[in-house]
Protein backbone atom coordinates (compact mmCIF):
# COMPACT_ATOMS: atom_id res chain seq x y z
CA UNK A 1 0.00 0.00 0.00
CA UNK A 2 2.24 2.25 0.80
CA UNK A 3 4.45 1.67 -2.06
CA UNK A 4 1.66 2.29 -4.78
CA UNK A 5 1.09 5.68 -2.46
CA UNK A 6 4.35 6.41 -2.72
CA UNK A 7 4.68 6.05 -6.60
CA UNK A 8 1.94 7.65 -7.02
CA UNK A 9 2.63 10.31 -5.48
CA UNK A 10 5.92 10.72 -7.35
CA UNK A 11 4.00 10.91 -10.07
CA UNK A 12 2.00 13.65 -9.12
CA UNK A 13 4.36 15.90 -11.69
CA UNK A 14 2.94 19.46 -9.93
CA UNK A 15 1.97 21.85 -12.29
CA UNK A 16 4.40 24.55 -12.26
CA UNK A 17 3.32 25.28 -15.89
CA UNK A 18 0.52 25.79 -13.90
CA UNK A 19 1.58 29.17 -14.04
CA UNK A 20 1.18 29.68 -17.56
CA UNK A 21 -2.48 29.69 -17.38
CA UNK A 22 -2.69 32.17 -14.70
CA UNK A 23 -3.55 35.72 -15.98
CA UNK A 24 -1.46 38.01 -13.91
CA UNK A 25 2.07 37.25 -13.37
CA UNK A 26 3.90 40.29 -12.54
CA UNK A 27 7.25 39.05 -12.48
CA UNK A 28 7.76 39.08 -16.07
CA UNK A 29 8.36 41.52 -16.58
CA UNK A 30 11.94 41.24 -15.99
CA UNK A 31 13.37 44.97 -15.75
CA UNK A 32 13.28 47.31 -13.14
CA UNK A 33 10.44 49.72 -14.51
CA UNK A 34 8.34 47.42 -12.96
CA UNK A 35 7.63 47.36 -8.98
CA UNK A 36 7.22 44.15 -7.01
CA UNK A 37 4.32 42.73 -6.78
CA UNK A 38 2.39 39.99 -4.57
CA UNK A 39 0.42 38.81 -7.33
CA UNK A 40 -1.02 35.81 -5.37
CA UNK A 41 0.00 33.66 -8.25
CA UNK A 42 2.98 32.43 -7.41
CA UNK A 43 2.97 28.35 -6.67
CA UNK A 44 2.49 27.12 -3.58
CA UNK A 45 5.00 24.05 -2.30
CA UNK A 46 3.18 21.15 -3.27
CA UNK A 47 5.51 18.74 -1.59
CA UNK A 48 5.67 16.43 1.38
CA UNK A 49 8.83 16.62 4.01
CA UNK A 50 10.63 13.15 3.99
CA UNK A 51 9.00 12.11 0.71
CA UNK A 52 11.45 11.44 -1.69
CA UNK A 53 11.56 12.79 -4.84
CA UNK A 54 12.01 9.98 -7.54
CA UNK A 55 10.62 12.10 -10.59
CA UNK A 56 11.21 16.22 -11.78
CA UNK A 57 8.51 18.15 -11.40
CA UNK A 58 7.16 19.78 -15.24
CA UNK A 59 9.45 23.12 -14.48
CA UNK A 60 12.36 21.62 -13.20
CA UNK A 61 12.42 19.63 -16.80
CA UNK A 62 11.77 23.35 -18.58
CA UNK A 63 14.28 24.86 -16.79
CA UNK A 64 16.74 22.66 -18.45
CA UNK A 65 17.12 22.97 -22.20
CA UNK A 66 19.43 24.01 -25.07
CA UNK A 67 22.89 24.10 -23.67
CA UNK A 68 21.13 23.48 -20.34
CA UNK A 69 20.20 19.64 -20.13
CA UNK A 70 21.45 17.54 -17.50
CA UNK A 71 23.64 15.28 -21.06
CA UNK A 72 25.45 18.64 -21.79
CA UNK A 73 26.63 19.86 -18.38
CA UNK A 74 27.27 16.64 -17.29
CA UNK A 75 29.77 16.25 -19.72
CA UNK A 76 32.19 19.55 -18.61
CA UNK A 77 34.88 19.21 -16.05
CA UNK A 78 34.68 20.37 -12.68
CA UNK A 79 37.57 20.11 -9.99
CA UNK A 80 39.19 18.09 -8.22
CA UNK A 81 39.16 20.09 -5.10
CA UNK A 82 37.61 22.22 -3.05
CA UNK A 83 40.14 25.06 -4.44
CA UNK A 84 39.94 23.56 -8.48
CA UNK A 85 36.10 23.35 -8.42
CA UNK A 86 35.01 27.00 -8.32
CA UNK A 87 37.65 27.61 -10.82
CA UNK A 88 36.43 24.80 -13.10
CA UNK A 89 34.42 25.02 -16.26
CA UNK A 90 31.28 22.85 -14.85
CA UNK A 91 30.83 25.78 -11.74
CA UNK A 92 30.91 28.87 -14.39
CA UNK A 93 28.30 26.88 -16.77
CA UNK A 94 26.25 26.46 -13.32
CA UNK A 95 26.54 29.51 -12.33
CA UNK A 96 25.71 31.00 -15.52
CA UNK A 97 22.58 29.05 -15.96
CA UNK A 98 21.47 29.96 -11.57
CA UNK A 99 22.53 33.26 -12.58
CA UNK A 100 20.92 34.55 -15.94
CA UNK A 101 17.18 33.14 -14.61
CA UNK A 102 17.28 34.97 -11.48
CA UNK A 103 15.07 37.62 -12.31
CA UNK A 104 13.93 38.94 -8.96
CA UNK A 105 16.32 39.19 -6.23
CA UNK A 106 14.02 39.23 -3.32
CA UNK A 107 15.08 42.21 -0.58
CA UNK A 108 15.20 40.81 3.29
CA UNK A 109 11.86 42.75 3.85
CA UNK A 110 10.08 41.11 0.79
CA UNK A 111 10.76 37.77 1.68
CA UNK A 112 8.67 37.81 4.59
CA UNK A 113 4.49 37.28 3.01
CA UNK A 114 6.62 34.92 0.69
CA UNK A 115 7.10 31.98 2.74
CA UNK A 116 3.07 31.26 2.56
CA UNK A 117 4.30 30.28 -0.81
CA UNK A 118 7.01 28.29 -0.91
CA UNK A 119 7.46 26.81 2.74
CA UNK A 120 3.87 25.68 3.52
CA UNK A 121 3.21 22.06 3.76
CA UNK A 122 -0.14 21.10 3.47
CA UNK A 123 -1.00 23.60 6.67
CA UNK A 124 -3.53 25.29 6.53
CA UNK A 125 -1.91 28.28 5.07
CA UNK A 126 0.66 27.64 7.88
CA UNK A 127 4.88 27.65 7.05
CA UNK A 128 6.81 24.87 7.89
CA UNK A 129 9.67 25.93 10.36
CA UNK A 130 12.54 24.86 8.32
CA UNK A 131 14.34 22.38 11.44
CA UNK A 132 11.27 20.95 12.85
CA UNK A 133 8.28 21.33 10.43
CA UNK A 134 6.37 23.32 13.60
CA UNK A 135 3.58 25.36 11.86
CA UNK A 136 4.54 28.91 12.22
CA UNK A 137 3.10 32.28 10.41
CA UNK A 138 2.34 33.00 8.11
CA UNK A 139 1.59 36.33 9.61
CA UNK A 140 4.42 38.70 9.95
CA UNK A 141 5.07 39.02 14.60
CA UNK A 142 8.23 40.73 14.45
CA UNK A 143 9.97 37.90 15.28
CA UNK A 144 7.94 37.01 18.53
CA UNK A 145 7.65 33.56 16.98
CA UNK A 146 9.46 33.09 13.99
CA UNK A 147 11.93 34.43 12.08
CA UNK A 148 14.32 34.07 9.30
CA UNK A 149 17.38 31.63 9.78
CA UNK A 150 20.52 32.48 7.40
CA UNK A 151 21.50 28.86 7.21
CA UNK A 152 24.52 30.29 5.20
CA UNK A 153 24.92 32.83 8.22
CA UNK A 154 26.10 36.61 7.09
CA UNK A 155 29.22 36.66 9.33
CA UNK A 156 30.21 33.77 6.81
CA UNK A 157 30.70 35.73 4.08
CA UNK A 158 27.92 37.03 2.91
CA UNK A 159 27.28 40.28 2.29
CA UNK A 160 24.96 41.99 -1.07
CA UNK A 161 21.90 40.20 -2.61
CA UNK A 162 23.22 36.74 -1.30
CA UNK A 163 21.85 37.90 2.07
CA UNK A 164 18.46 37.93 1.39
CA UNK A 165 18.17 35.27 -1.16
CA UNK A 166 15.32 33.34 -0.36
CA UNK A 167 16.76 30.04 -1.65
CA UNK A 168 18.86 30.28 1.46
CA UNK A 169 16.92 32.43 4.15
CA UNK A 170 14.72 30.31 5.65
CA UNK A 171 12.09 30.28 8.13
CA UNK A 172 12.14 28.65 11.26
CA UNK A 173 10.73 29.06 15.07
CA UNK A 174 12.27 31.71 16.52
CA UNK A 175 13.20 29.07 19.33
CA UNK A 176 15.25 27.00 16.87
CA UNK A 177 17.04 30.11 15.30
CA UNK A 178 18.39 30.46 18.66
CA UNK A 179 20.03 27.29 19.38
CA UNK A 180 22.45 27.18 16.04
CA UNK A 181 23.98 30.83 15.99
CA UNK A 182 25.88 31.30 13.31
CA UNK A 183 27.93 27.51 14.10
CA UNK A 184 28.96 25.76 11.05
CA UNK A 185 26.67 22.67 10.35
CA UNK A 186 28.82 19.20 10.90
CA UNK A 187 28.64 15.86 12.68
CA UNK A 188 31.77 15.95 15.13
CA UNK A 189 31.67 17.60 18.24
CA UNK A 190 31.70 21.55 18.18
CA UNK A 191 29.34 21.45 15.06
CA UNK A 192 25.37 22.25 14.82
CA UNK A 193 24.12 19.04 13.85
CA UNK A 194 20.58 20.32 12.23
CA UNK A 195 18.69 17.52 13.19
CA UNK A 196 18.75 17.70 17.07
CA UNK A 197 16.24 16.45 19.29
CA UNK A 198 14.29 19.67 20.19
CA UNK A 199 13.93 20.60 16.96
CA UNK A 200 12.34 17.57 15.87
CA UNK A 201 10.83 15.93 13.23
CA UNK A 202 13.13 16.72 10.07
CA UNK A 203 15.90 15.18 8.31
CA UNK A 204 17.66 18.42 6.98
CA UNK A 205 21.46 17.29 6.32
CA UNK A 206 20.72 17.35 2.20
CA UNK A 207 18.43 20.12 2.39
CA UNK A 208 21.47 22.21 4.27
CA UNK A 209 24.04 20.62 2.01
CA UNK A 210 22.16 21.31 -1.53
CA UNK A 211 21.55 25.14 -0.13
CA UNK A 212 25.10 25.75 0.68
CA UNK A 213 26.39 24.61 -3.01
CA UNK A 214 23.39 26.48 -4.66
CA UNK A 215 24.90 29.61 -2.74
CA UNK A 216 28.33 28.48 -3.42
CA UNK A 217 27.93 28.25 -6.99
CA UNK A 218 25.46 31.16 -7.63
CA UNK A 219 26.57 33.95 -5.76
CA UNK A 220 30.38 32.86 -5.50
CA UNK A 221 31.39 35.71 -3.43
CA UNK A 222 31.40 38.49 -6.70
CA UNK A 223 29.37 40.90 -4.50
CA UNK A 224 30.56 39.62 -1.17
CA UNK A 225 32.62 40.94 1.37
CA UNK A 226 35.93 38.69 0.19
CA UNK A 227 36.00 34.97 0.26
CA UNK A 228 32.89 32.81 1.49
CA UNK A 229 34.30 30.67 4.58
CA UNK A 230 32.78 27.90 3.68
CA UNK A 231 34.37 24.75 4.68
CA UNK A 232 35.63 23.87 8.70
CA UNK A 233 34.60 25.23 11.85
CA UNK A 234 34.65 28.63 10.60
CA UNK A 235 33.67 28.02 7.84
CA UNK A 236 29.70 26.74 7.06
CA UNK A 237 29.87 23.06 6.87
CA UNK A 238 32.82 20.84 8.70
CA UNK A 239 34.12 19.28 5.62
CA UNK A 240 33.14 18.23 1.84
CA UNK A 241 33.39 15.18 2.70
CA UNK A 242 30.55 15.35 5.40
CA UNK A 243 28.46 17.68 2.96
CA UNK A 244 28.34 14.88 0.03
CA UNK A 245 27.49 12.45 2.23
CA UNK A 246 24.72 14.20 3.64
CA UNK A 247 23.57 14.42 0.18
CA UNK A 248 23.49 11.16 -0.29
CA UNK A 249 22.19 10.63 3.30
CA UNK A 250 19.24 12.78 3.27
CA UNK A 251 18.06 12.86 -0.43
CA UNK A 252 16.21 15.35 -2.19
CA UNK A 253 12.25 14.96 -1.14
CA UNK A 254 9.22 16.27 -2.73
CA UNK A 255 9.09 19.55 -0.26
CA UNK A 256 12.49 20.48 -1.36
CA UNK A 257 11.06 19.78 -5.21
CA UNK A 258 7.97 21.63 -4.85
CA UNK A 259 10.34 24.83 -2.94
CA UNK A 260 12.63 24.81 -5.60
CA UNK A 261 9.17 25.34 -8.35
CA UNK A 262 7.91 28.36 -5.66
CA UNK A 263 11.00 29.80 -5.77
CA UNK A 264 11.38 30.20 -9.09
CA UNK A 265 7.80 31.29 -10.12
CA UNK A 266 9.34 34.29 -7.86
CA UNK A 267 12.46 35.00 -8.39
CA UNK A 268 12.76 32.94 -12.10
CA UNK A 269 15.55 30.33 -10.77
CA UNK A 270 16.10 27.17 -9.27
CA UNK A 271 18.74 25.75 -7.38
CA UNK A 272 20.32 23.13 -9.38
CA UNK A 273 21.35 20.94 -6.97
CA UNK A 274 18.22 19.81 -5.98
CA UNK A 275 16.79 18.90 -9.12
CA UNK A 276 20.14 17.52 -9.72
CA UNK A 277 21.80 16.45 -7.23
CA UNK A 278 24.83 14.76 -9.27
CA UNK A 279 25.99 17.75 -10.19
CA UNK A 280 27.43 17.59 -6.71
CA UNK A 281 29.64 15.29 -7.20
CA UNK A 282 30.72 16.17 -10.60
CA UNK A 283 31.38 19.68 -9.31
CA UNK A 284 34.29 18.48 -6.89
CA UNK A 285 35.51 15.81 -9.31
CA UNK A 286 33.71 12.88 -7.22
CA UNK A 287 32.21 9.47 -8.27
CA UNK A 288 28.42 9.92 -8.51
CA UNK A 289 27.34 7.14 -5.61
CA UNK A 290 25.27 4.50 -8.25
CA UNK A 291 22.52 3.91 -5.67
CA UNK A 292 21.85 7.67 -4.65
CA UNK A 293 18.36 8.48 -5.24
CA UNK A 294 17.86 11.53 -7.33
CA UNK A 295 14.53 13.44 -8.46
CA UNK A 296 16.29 12.75 -12.10
CA UNK A 297 17.47 9.39 -11.80
CA UNK A 298 20.53 9.98 -13.24
CA UNK A 299 22.73 8.78 -10.56
CA UNK A 300 21.43 5.52 -10.95
CA UNK A 301 21.97 6.07 -14.80
CA UNK A 302 25.58 5.26 -14.13
CA UNK A 303 28.46 7.77 -13.10
CA UNK A 304 29.27 10.74 -16.18
CA UNK A 305 32.73 10.77 -13.97
CA UNK A 306 35.51 9.71 -15.76
CA UNK A 307 37.09 6.58 -15.07
CA UNK A 308 40.53 6.50 -15.73
CA UNK A 309 42.05 2.47 -16.15
CA UNK A 310 45.36 3.29 -14.01
CA UNK A 311 45.68 -0.97 -14.44
CA UNK A 312 46.06 -1.30 -18.50
CA UNK A 313 44.99 -4.82 -19.39
CA UNK A 314 47.98 -7.14 -19.68
CA UNK A 315 46.29 -9.84 -21.94
CA UNK A 316 48.25 -8.44 -24.83
CA UNK A 317 46.41 -10.79 -27.14
CA UNK A 318 43.49 -8.06 -28.53
CA UNK A 319 39.72 -9.76 -28.05
CA UNK A 320 38.25 -10.37 -31.11
CA UNK A 321 35.10 -12.07 -29.86
CA UNK A 322 33.35 -8.66 -29.49
CA UNK A 323 29.86 -9.56 -30.19
CA UNK A 324 27.18 -7.55 -31.28
CA UNK A 325 24.60 -7.88 -27.91
CA UNK A 326 21.45 -9.99 -29.30
CA UNK A 327 18.84 -8.47 -26.96
CA UNK A 328 19.99 -4.83 -27.11
CA UNK A 329 17.44 -3.13 -25.52
CA UNK A 330 15.38 -1.27 -27.72
CA UNK A 331 13.37 1.00 -25.51
CA UNK A 332 15.82 2.51 -22.23
CA UNK A 333 13.81 3.88 -19.57
CA UNK A 334 13.49 7.67 -20.18
CA UNK A 335 11.83 10.32 -19.51
CA UNK A 336 11.23 13.01 -22.17
CA UNK A 337 10.65 16.13 -22.01
CA UNK A 338 6.63 17.25 -21.96
CA UNK A 339 5.39 16.50 -25.44
CA UNK A 340 2.76 19.24 -25.66
CA UNK A 341 1.19 21.27 -23.58
CA UNK A 342 -2.53 22.81 -23.86
CA UNK A 343 -3.62 25.68 -21.98
CA UNK A 344 -7.40 26.73 -22.20
CA UNK A 345 -9.04 30.18 -20.01
CA UNK A 346 -10.00 27.48 -16.97
CA UNK A 347 -7.80 24.07 -17.59
CA UNK A 348 -3.70 23.27 -18.66
CA UNK A 349 -2.49 19.94 -19.32
CA UNK A 350 0.36 18.16 -20.27
CA UNK A 351 1.11 15.45 -22.35
CA UNK A 352 4.54 13.39 -21.86
CA UNK A 353 5.31 9.98 -23.33
CA UNK A 354 7.10 8.21 -20.59
CA UNK A 355 8.64 4.76 -20.85
CA UNK A 356 9.88 1.84 -17.95
CA UNK A 357 10.39 -1.62 -18.17
CA UNK A 358 10.54 -1.14 -21.67
CA UNK A 359 6.81 -0.66 -21.45
CA UNK A 360 5.56 3.28 -22.94
CA UNK A 361 2.87 5.04 -21.30
CA UNK A 362 1.22 8.30 -21.54
CA UNK A 363 0.73 11.19 -18.78
CA UNK A 364 -1.72 13.81 -19.03
CA UNK A 365 -1.27 16.01 -16.15
CA UNK A 366 -3.61 18.82 -15.57
CA UNK A 367 -3.92 21.88 -13.21
CA UNK A 368 -6.59 24.35 -12.43
CA UNK A 369 -7.55 27.15 -10.14
CA UNK A 370 -9.14 24.74 -7.23
CA UNK A 371 -12.34 27.12 -7.29
CA UNK A 372 -13.00 26.48 -11.07
CA UNK A 373 -12.07 22.74 -10.32
CA UNK A 374 -15.10 22.48 -7.94
CA UNK A 375 -17.22 23.60 -10.67
CA UNK A 376 -16.02 20.89 -12.98
CA UNK A 377 -17.43 18.15 -10.47
CA UNK A 378 -15.94 15.44 -12.22
CA UNK A 379 -13.35 15.70 -15.45
CA UNK A 380 -13.27 12.99 -17.91
CA UNK A 381 -10.43 11.64 -20.19
CA UNK A 382 -10.50 10.32 -23.45
CA UNK A 383 -7.16 9.04 -25.10
CA UNK A 384 -7.43 7.78 -28.72
CA UNK A 385 -4.42 5.93 -30.15
CA UNK A 386 -4.37 5.84 -33.53
CA UNK A 387 -2.28 2.13 -34.74
CA UNK A 388 0.10 1.31 -37.10
CA UNK A 389 -2.67 -0.53 -39.45
CA UNK A 390 -4.77 2.41 -39.28
CA UNK A 391 -7.14 1.03 -36.35
CA UNK A 392 -7.85 2.84 -33.60
CA UNK A 393 -7.71 2.27 -29.54
CA UNK A 394 -9.90 4.19 -27.26
CA UNK A 395 -9.24 5.03 -23.48
CA UNK A 396 -11.74 6.50 -21.10
CA UNK A 397 -11.30 7.69 -17.69
CA UNK A 398 -13.40 9.40 -15.27
CA UNK A 399 -11.83 12.10 -12.66
CA UNK A 400 -14.13 12.48 -9.83
CA UNK A 401 -13.19 15.87 -7.88
CA UNK A 402 -16.27 15.60 -5.01
CA UNK A 403 -16.39 17.76 -2.01
CA UNK A 404 -14.43 20.26 -1.33
CA UNK A 405 -13.12 18.66 2.16
CA UNK A 406 -10.98 15.42 0.53
CA UNK A 407 -7.61 15.37 1.98
CA UNK A 408 -4.67 15.81 0.49
CA UNK A 409 -3.26 12.93 -1.71
CA UNK A 410 -7.07 11.54 -1.88
CA UNK A 411 -7.50 8.90 -4.51
CA UNK A 412 -10.33 9.59 -6.27
CA UNK A 413 -11.16 6.88 -8.96
CA UNK A 414 -9.61 3.33 -9.97
CA UNK A 415 -7.85 2.45 -12.79
CA UNK A 416 -4.80 4.55 -11.89
CA UNK A 417 -6.23 7.87 -11.57
CA UNK A 418 -5.45 10.09 -9.25
CA UNK A 419 -6.53 13.46 -7.47
CA UNK A 420 -4.46 15.40 -5.23
CA UNK A 421 -5.83 19.04 -3.55
CA UNK A 422 -4.01 20.83 -1.20
CA UNK A 423 -5.09 23.76 0.84
CA UNK A 424 -4.02 26.60 -1.22
CA UNK A 425 -2.78 25.27 -3.89
CA UNK A 426 -3.58 25.34 -7.18
CA UNK A 427 -4.74 21.35 -8.07
CA UNK A 428 -3.78 19.14 -10.20
CA UNK A 429 -3.69 15.44 -11.55
CA UNK A 430 -3.06 13.06 -13.68
CA UNK A 431 -4.23 10.14 -15.68
CA UNK A 432 -1.85 7.37 -16.79
CA UNK A 433 -2.38 5.29 -19.68
CA UNK A 434 -0.47 2.42 -20.80
CA UNK A 435 0.30 3.02 -24.61
CA UNK A 436 -0.63 -0.38 -26.59
CA UNK A 437 2.75 -2.20 -27.61
CA UNK A 438 4.94 -1.26 -30.51
CA UNK A 439 0.95 -0.17 -32.55
CA UNK A 440 0.62 3.06 -31.81
CA UNK A 441 1.64 6.01 -33.57
CA UNK A 442 -0.27 8.83 -32.27
CA UNK A 443 -2.98 9.87 -29.66
CA UNK A 444 -5.66 12.31 -29.66
CA UNK A 445 -6.27 13.57 -25.63
CA UNK A 446 -9.34 14.96 -25.13
CA UNK A 447 -10.29 16.00 -21.67
CA UNK A 448 -14.12 17.05 -21.27
CA UNK A 449 -16.60 18.90 -18.17
CA UNK A 450 -19.16 16.38 -16.47
CA UNK A 451 -21.37 17.46 -19.50
CA UNK A 452 -19.27 16.43 -21.90
CA UNK A 453 -17.87 19.27 -23.34
CA UNK A 454 -14.55 19.59 -24.32
CA UNK A 455 -12.33 21.74 -22.11
CA UNK A 456 -8.97 20.85 -24.45
CA UNK A 457 -8.16 18.76 -26.68
CA UNK A 458 -4.73 18.02 -28.79
CA UNK A 459 -2.60 15.22 -30.11
CA UNK A 460 1.18 13.63 -29.47
CA UNK A 461 3.19 11.84 -31.89
CA UNK A 462 4.95 9.07 -30.90
CA UNK A 463 8.44 7.78 -31.45
CA UNK A 464 8.95 5.05 -33.87
CA UNK A 465 9.47 2.24 -31.31
CA1 LIG B 1 15.69 16.42 3.89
Amino acid sequence: MKHTMKQGLALFLVLMIAVSCLPVFSLNAGNNTVDYVYSGSYIYNWGEREEEATFLSPNALKFYTGSNTYDVLSEIEGGTSTSTAPKSALYSALQKLMKDKHRKITSYQETRPLYQYTDCENSGGKISSFYSGDPIGPAWDSGSTWNREHTWPNSKGLGGSDENDIMMLRPTATSENGSRGNRAYGQSGGYYFPNTESNGAHDVRGDVARIFLYVYVRWGNVDGNGQYSTWGSNGVIESLDVLLTWMEEDPVDTWELGRNDSVESITGTRNVFVDYPEFAFLLFGEEIPADMTTPSGEAKNGSSTPDPDPTPDPDPTPDTEQKPDPNPDPTPDTEQPLDKTLTSETISAFMQVRTENKKQDLRVIFVCDREVLYTFEKLIVTVEFTLKDGGRKTYNGTLGIGSQDFTLFETITADGDTFRAAEGCLLFGRAIVDIPEGDAVSAIVTLKDKNGNALLSGSVPFAEQ
